[in-house]
């Protein structure tokens, strides 16, 4: 692929010691780089600059994060929420939306899939261990991040089984406690844990969207179906830019 296409990736507003600094983690980035793409970090900010973010972007990566603030799903927050805040989550959700828009791919990893789920009508569980009826497995792990702990089943004939192949106990790493609840009408489930914890979600007519639970760019590095799903992002990328240029 000899053109760079340029990879949105929404920053965090952050405290770090005394001074409010806008962060992404490196992995991400790096992983964009290595594959070809230009990273544009974007801040939270007004719905005016978020338009032009969207035009400047050929693809968005939306990053692990804290909780969503769950007013976006209307509901209030239980005590078991953990930290949020609704201008990352309202910047995030207006990109999400302009980004389908306009056709420009996404990815999203963590808090990515949930912000995606939310902000095409889905909602996600504020805390799995006090909202789920059914025993629920450690998905806030304490082993390294660069370690699978818990397996997936990846659903037969989804764009997902097309990248990292037919499994149904692949190792995947996993920190979270908020996930998908309701599936946004326009996606659906590509992988689940084995307590039924929904881990992928997907666009259902195109494939423009990919939501993964777990945190392949901690990974890509030392395991090549985590490496294939920052490869298949910006194929994905490539092609629907080349669509948009014949338009
Ligand atoms: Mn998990």
């Amino acid at each position: 692929m000899s053109k760079k296409y340029v990879i949105g990736i929404p920053a965090e507003n952050r405290l770090i010691g005394n001074l409010p600094r806008n962060i992404v983690n490196n992995s991400e980035v790096a992983g964009v780089i290595k594959h070809g793409g230009v990273p544009l970090l974007i801040p939270t900010t007004n719905p005016e600059l978020m338009s032009m973010y969207a035009n400047l972007i050929d693809g968005l990566l939306l990053p692990g994060g804290p909780d969503v603030a769950p007013k976006f799903y209307d509901e209030e927050p239980i005590n078991e929420l953990g930290d949020t805040d609704s201008f990352l989550d309202a910047s995030e959700i207006n990109l999400v939306q302009l980004a389908v828009k306009n056709k420009k791919p996404i990815f999203g990893i963590c808090r990515g899939i949930q912000v995606l789920n939310i902000a095409l009508g889905g909602n996600v569980y504020q805390d799995l261990y006090s909202q789920r009826k059914h025993p629920t497995l450690q998905h806030f792990q304490k082993a390294p991040m660069v370690q699978g702990t818990h397996t997936i089943s990846i659903t037969p004939d989804s764009y997902l089984e097309q990248i990292v192949g037919k499994s149904d106990k692949l190792f995947v790493n996993s920190h979270h406690h908020e996930a998908v609840h309701i599936v946004s009408q326009q996606l659906k489930v590509s992988a689940v844990a084995k307590d039924g914890v929904i881990e992928g979600i997907e666009s259902k007519d195109d494939d423009l969207i990919i939501g993964v639970q777990w945190h392949p760019e901690a990974m890509y590095e030392t395991d090549a179906k985590e490496d294939a799903l920052f490869s298949n992002f910006m194929d994905r990328v490539n092609s629907f830019a080349n669509q948009l240029s014949k338009v």
